[in-house]
């Protein structure tokens, strides 16, 4: 692999290049209109303007970018997160041109993004669930019958779901039928499919997931977990490796599993299994098929450079290590500052004056920043990923304390001052946290 091309903006388009950089292989970036003067532009070895503002016309433009790859000469495509980083027909498209997919099979990525199949498969493949229906609910009356098994709460998913649209709960039969229509509706309107299923509704889970990296000779590792149930409105906003709730014991369980059902599934490349935890039990919801905005934490307690590891498994090179290889040190916190007012979150674009990152012993910022940038309004709020690596959990938040306060974002709004408050908070510091707990304490106004 000579020359890759990333097919993505910001923060992680430089993560990427980055990685390339260090293994000898050249960039390419692709940038709209509204992102010429990007960093992720600035750094490439060379770039290609995609089409306008709008992420349609432009990152999602899968015909501009095959030609700015072909014109090029590139031989591999990197995705990133978000954008097509999970689009089958795209990973399909790349190798269709001969050129490398850095990421799973088109044949994974679809599997996954089907909910139910993929809640199938790792049942199948023996991995625990939250009880529910087997498959897609055809009707109401099944919809009564499945509920009345598993017992209220039950919550209602669309098959094509994921980040929490489409989904409903029903306290009691009562509500089954509002929720049932609902659900279905918002599925037809947000994925073009009305396929539904039910699970039983976990009223305070954390959200835990684990990473998994597989190469093409069987080779399967995982990473250990990261507790992301830190979120407000389905977008997380601070993230752990590991888990305060878990042992060590517990993750080696369940890597166990998760691994054995991968290696079984011939996947290849990154993953995520996003687990719900509640009460000492996982239940498996939805896995991701692409590299996360989160795997910095990961890589601070693994010493692992995951983007390096995704290349090397696509250029079809053995991970080179087993999973007794594979050492947890320390704790690691990321907090996600995006260009959002600290209460209101209203979205905040506009030129930062003044940008300075902060540093010293396991600090790391991922940005794509610089003073005198203009964060254009078209994208995802995320301007800088402050990551904090430390021997214990405790340190680790004292070091987040003292980043943040070195860390200087002017002229737009951030929320950096809501990271603040989190960690000064004595739940938060104990790790006394579920899904829900961000939801009131932005509430409460701290
Ligand atoms: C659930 C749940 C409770 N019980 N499933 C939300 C997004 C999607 N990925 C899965 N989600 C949930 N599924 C059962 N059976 C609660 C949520 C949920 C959630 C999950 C992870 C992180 C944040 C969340 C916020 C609200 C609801």
């Amino acid at each position: 692999m000579k020359k890759a091309l990333i097919a993505n903006r910001g923060e992680i388009a430089l993560r990427v290049h980055r990685a390339c950089q260090e293994m000898g292989i050249r960039t390419v970036a692709v940038h709209s209109t509204a992102d010429a003067s990007a960093m992720h532009v600035r750094l490439a070895d060379e770039s290609v303007c995609i089409g306008p503002p709008p992420a349609r016309e432009s990152y999602l433009n899968v015909a501009a970018i095959l030609s700015a790859a072909t014109i090029t000469q590139a031989d591999a495509i990197h995705p990133g997160y978000g954008f097509l980083s999970e689009n089958a027909k795209f990973a399909e498209m790349v190798e269709a041109h001969g050129l490398t997919f850095i990421g799973p099979t088109a044949e994974h990525i679809r599997m996954m993004g089907d909910k139910i199949t993929a809640k199938e498969t790792m049942r199948r493949l023996g991995v625990p669930l939250v009880p529910g229906s087997p498959g897609a609910l055809s009707s109401l009356e099944e919809a009564r019958a499945v509920a009345a098994e598993i017992k209220y709460p039950v919550l209602i998913k669309a098959a094509a779901g994921g980040g929490g649209r489409g989904m409903k709960v029903a306290h009691d039969e009562a509500g089954l039928e509002e929720a049932w229509r609902v659900a279905r509706t918002e599925a037809k309107a947000a994925f073009g499919d009305d396929s539904v299923y039910m699970e039983k509704y976990l009223d305070r889970p954390r959200h835990i997931e684990l990473q998994i990296l597989a190469d093409t000779h069987g080779n399967v590792v995982h990473f250990g977990e990261r507790d992301c149930s830190l979120q407000r409105r389905h977008q997380k906003l601070v993230e752990e490796a590991g888990s305060p709730v878990l042992s060590a014991a517990e993750r080696d369980a369940l890597g166990a599993q998760v691994t054995r059902a991968l290696r079984q599934l011939g996947y290849r490349n990154a993953g995520t299994l996003e687990f719900l935890w509640q009460d000492g039990q996982f239940a498996f919801i939805e896995m991701n098929t692409r590299l996360q905005v989160e795997h910095p934490v990961t890589e601070m307690v693994c010493g692992i450079d995951l983007v390096r590891e995704q290349i090397r498994i696509a250029a079809g090179e053995r991970l080179g290590y087993g999973q007794e290889d594979v050492r947890f040190s320390g704790h690691a916190i990321e907090c996600r500052i995006t260009a959002e007012h600290p209460e209101t979150f209203a979205p905040s674009p506009g030129r930062v004056t003044t940008y300075h990152a902060p540093g010293g012993l396991g600090v790391r910022v991922d940005s794509a920043l610089y003073s005198g940038y203009t964060v254009p309004p078209h994208y995802d709020s995320l301007v800088a990923k402050l990551v904090v690596h430390a021997p214990t959990r405790a340190q680790a938040i004292a070091r987040t304390r003292r980043a943040l306060d070195e860390m200087v974002v002017d002229g737009i709004e951030t929320t950096l001052p809501l990271h603040r408050r989190i960690m000064d908070d004595p739940e938060f510091q104990r790790g006394d946290y579920t899904i829900h707990w961000l939801e009131r304490f932005v509430a409460r106004g701290g």
